[in-house]
């Protein structure tokens, strides 16, 4: 007999309720109201005594922490098996699973908290607030509880929070490339299961521009910005780790004109990634892409590039033309570099130009704070609040 407890909302539970529903398991649920603080309950504290859900009851038999929980219904009711067999498959399973335990799931808790919890919190009494956030066991929890309901969204740790979803969806983003439907490729398995959640929430709080219309939070007061003035010799930063980026035609629209202007190509790879800011920050034009394959256009590189003050060559999509809107960027593809290079370096004030406005766009567009405040904008037109 299994008896699960959970709440709609928690995506621990959901993780949980999609491994059942994957094996076709019924379970006795009970659903606990977290804003009450059903979880703190001295008889549920004796099954979890982190004072959270899920907690999977099996004959009997308590099982907390929702990736384990989701591994021991996998080994207890292997059809259909949720895990590769292969071992060392296996491990990387277990690494995408993991993902929520190593800070996505924290970063999870202050984005819901600042954004949508915080409202049903506020709805409290002040004694019952009080005590939800005392009962908290684990002391870093409460305390991020506490300064997200007082904060919300100017909660010191709210940036640090995107930025951990940002890698965790870059990095399934990155695996998901071999264009096969899962994680494990045609398998469908527990790290499909433990990230979906994670996902679906972003979705819910209409945070899917994080991958769909590309708000890109970024802090710009991390990167010093300089003026355009271009030495004896310009130099034209490229970061070639991915070949589909163009990299062969930029070495040849460089090459075609390096008898009228002097021009140095730095190329950016094989570095850390503060040798590569610094080789970045030294150069004066930067080149992102010239072929898409359906991408954006830009990524983090260029919002660096133009947040330091150089102006950036690149290939957006019409797509993403229409959805941008205004931009400060210098576009071209492979059939035209060579062109745009030339009118680029036969008259300077494009160039001027293009590097002023990046600035100022970055501010404006991808500023951590500006991204909040578009989100708020989402909000606010769904009446989610004032
Ligand atoms: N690492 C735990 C995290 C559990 C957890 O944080 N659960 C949340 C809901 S997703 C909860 O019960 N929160 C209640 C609270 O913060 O007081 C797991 O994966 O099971």
């Amino acid at each position: 007999m299994l008896e699960l407890y959970h709440n709609d909302m928690s995506v621990c539970a959901a993780k949980v309720r999609l491994v059942l529903a994957e094996k076709n398991l019924e379970a006795k649920l009970h659903h606990f109201n977290l804003r009450k603080g059903d979880q703190f309950a001295p008889e549920y504290l004796r099954l979890n005594p982190n004072g959270v859900v899920p907690t999977l009851i099996h004959d009997g038999r308590a099982v907390i922490e929702s990736t384990l929980i989701a591994e021991y219904l996998d080994e207890a009711f292997p059809a259909p098996p949720l895990r590769p067999a292969d071992l060392a498959d296996r491990a990387v399973m277990r690494m995408f699973a993991n993902i929520p335990d190593q800070g996505l799931h924290a970063a999870c808790g202050t984005i819901s908290t600042v954004v949508a919890f915080r409202h049903q919190f506020l709805a409290l009494s002040p004694e019952e607030l009080k005590r939800n956030i005392e009962e908290t066991p684990d002391p870093a929890r409460r305390e991020r509880k506490r300064l997200g309901i007082e904060k919300g969204l100017d909660a010191p740790f709210v940036p640090d929070a995107l930025r951990v979803y940002d890698g965790a969806l870059a990095r399934m983003e990155a695996r998901l490339d071999h264009g096969k439907p899962w994680l494990m490729g045609e398998q469908f398995t527990l790290a499909d299961i433990g990230l979906t959640p994670y996902v679906t929430r972003l979705a819910h709080l209409h945070f899917d521009g994080m991958w769909a219309k590309r708000y890109l939070p970024f802090d710009a007061a991390r990167f010093p910005t300089k003026p355009f003035r271009p030495g004896k010799v310009i130099r034209i930063a490229h970061a070639a780790r991915n070949p589909l980026k163009g990299t062969d035609a930029i070495v040849r629209a460089i090459e075609s004109l390096s008898s009228r202007f002097p021009l140095e190509l730095v190329l950016i790879r094989n570095m850390s990634y503060e040798s590569a800011l610094a080789a970045k920050f030294s150069c004066d034009i930067f080149i992102d892409q010239l072929t898409n394959e359906g991408g954006w256009g830009y990524g983090m590189s260029s919002v660096e590039a133009l947040a330091m003050g150089i102006p950036v060559i690149t290939n957006i999509p019409d797509r993403m033309l229409t959805y941008i809107g205004d931009h400060p960027f210098i576009v071209a593809d492979t059939a035209t570099l060579a062109q745009v290079l030339d009118d680029c370096l036969s008259d300077w004030e494009i160039l001027q130009a293009a590097a002023t406005r990046g600035v100022e766009w970055v501010l404006s567009r991808h500023e951590i704070q500006k991204v909040g405040d578009a989100l708020y904008g989402h909000y606010r037109r769904l009446d989610w609040c004032q």
